[in-house]
């Protein structure tokens, strides 16, 4: 029905408006994730946030990346949260409690987990744009990337050193919220081994209060292992040795492993484009995207491409399909014709191309599949910014016909001009948070 939706608005008025959306939001040193639901930065956001700003002015998106950058723990780790001074959002810094932790760096509150690796795909794209816009900006760009390589390399070394599994190569994640995809099904098996124990101190949820619709949200049984996790993280002194092998949450995530392939990559060809005296960094950097690779692919079944994750509690492959079992494509992991299968599966009436949907994009969850939620985070909407992950791989690819068919429809999806979090895939109508800084950005990067 059309009256989910606002009516399209023209290509110009798409882009102005997303440009306000993210000045809107912007609190001189970052973008806020939401105005509403989440007044803070989240790692993986502020780098597509960062995109989407260099189409207004290159100097505001490196100021984004560094604002992220100067939140690293001393260890390497970038936190998936630095905290603003709001407090309308739950979990906030005292829950955390991080304060104590040694490798914060003491100016600035953050969460304890990270997120997807997608920042150094952020600095290169950052600089292709600039090269776009002016001598000065590439300057600007350019020398931002060569002062910052080293600690995007460093957040790297870390998640090699501390989140590659030895056993099957995928790189651990000990939260859902380190996937960026909280609620997937994929992480329904891996959540029922995390039991909350009597002494989780007791909390009130202020995320109900930014949607219109709790059942859009987690359920409050899934906020229970998410708060508990937190405390064993706690208890665990956020120790990077001690968390990979003591949380009751620890899965090899595809999705992470494939975007860490391409993100070294990316910095591999960052030093090159700079010429960075970084010989050893770069090998490094070389092996790891390699073996991370060489990990999605073994994680592939052998006759679709569909990528599992790996629960490693108890080393059982989670053979949930969502959209994240198409991994392999957004890193070039699969032989062509395994590919090529994948890629037809991906396109075809149970995902993108699903006859009855609004726009032809992924959903996060087939509506095929048993898990599939039309309205509830990531259990089906569509989500945007996955859409421009996808898009943007494609291109990489070379496949420019495909990459073209993607960003027209996900404008399609975005249309609106609502910024929405994410998408009822039937009728387009848009859910959970609205004016969601990523969505413009990934609109503006779309437009411009
Ligand atoms: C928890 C900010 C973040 C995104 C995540 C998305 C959601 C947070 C939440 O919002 O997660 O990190 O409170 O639900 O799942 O991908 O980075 O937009």
């Amino acid at each position: 029905p059309t009256d989910l939706r606002a009516p399209e608005l023209p290509p110009t008025t798409l882009a102005a408006r997303a440009a306000a959306v993210l000045r809107d939001n912007d609190t001189g040193t970052l973008v806020t994730a939401s105005p509403k639901l989440y007044p803070h930065m989240w790692s993986w956001d502020a780098a597509f946030i960062a995109i989407g700003l260099a189409h207004l002015d290159v100097n505001r998106a490196l100021t984004e990346l560094d604002t992220l950058l100067s939140a690293q723990w001393s260890d390497g780790m970038i936190p998936h949260i630095v905290f603003t001074d709001a407090t309308s959002y739950f979990p906030g810094p005292d829950r955390w409690g991080t304060d104590s932790v040694p490798q914060r760096p003491p100016h600035v509150r953050t969460s304890g987990i990270c997120q997807p690796p997608v920042h150094a795909i952020a600095l290169r794209r950052i600089v292709d744009i600039a090269r776009h816009v002016s001598r000065d900006d590439v300057e600007l760009a350019e020398t931002f990337a060569a002062r910052t390589w080293p600690a995007l390399y460093r957040w790297h070394r870390w998640l090699a050193r501390h989140r590659m599994s030895e056993s099957c190569g995928l790189i651990t994640i000990v939260h859902g919220w380190e996937s960026g995809m909280d609620n997937s099904p994929r992480w329904d098996a891996p959540y029922a081994h995390v039991q909350p124990g009597p002494d989780l101190p007791p909390y009130v949820r202020l995320d109900l209060l930014g949607v219109d619709d709790p059942n859009e949200r987690p359920s409050d049984a899934e906020y229970d292992r998410y708060l508990w996790l937190i405390e064993q993280l706690r208890r665990a002194d956020y120790d990077p040795e001690v968390v990979p092998k003591t949380l009751d949450f620890r899965v090899g995530d595809v999705f992470t492993t494939a975007l860490f392939a391409i993100a070294c990559d990316d910095l591999v060809e960052l030093a090159h484009e700079l010429s960075l005296d970084a010989p050893d960094e770069v090998a490094e950097l070389r092996t790891w995207a390699a073996h991370a690779r060489e990990a999605v692919a073994h994680s592939a079944d052998p006759d679709t491409g569909l990528a599992f994750d790996k629960d490693l509690r108890n080393g059982d492959t989670t053979r949930t399909t969502t959209v994240a079992a198409f991994s392999p494509l957004l890193c070039s992991a699969l032989p062509e014709h395994l590919e090529h299968r994948l890629l037809t599966h991906l396109t075809g009436p149970a995902w993108a191309g699903h006859p009855k949907f609004h726009a032809a994009v992924a959903p996060s969850v087939s509506p095929t599949e048993p898990g599939f939620d039309a309205r509830r985070y990531w259990r089906g909407p569509q989500w945007p910014v996955l859409v421009w992950l996808f898009s943007f791989a494609f291109q990489r690819r070379g496949w420019t016909g495909l990459a073209r068919n993607w960003r027209e429809q996900g404008l399609r999806l975005v249309a609106d001009g609502s910024f929405g979090e994410y998408y009822e895939p039937f009728t387009g109508e848009p859910l959970g948070s609205t004016q969601q800084s990523w969505t413009a950005a990934v609109t503006l990067d779309w437009l411009c």
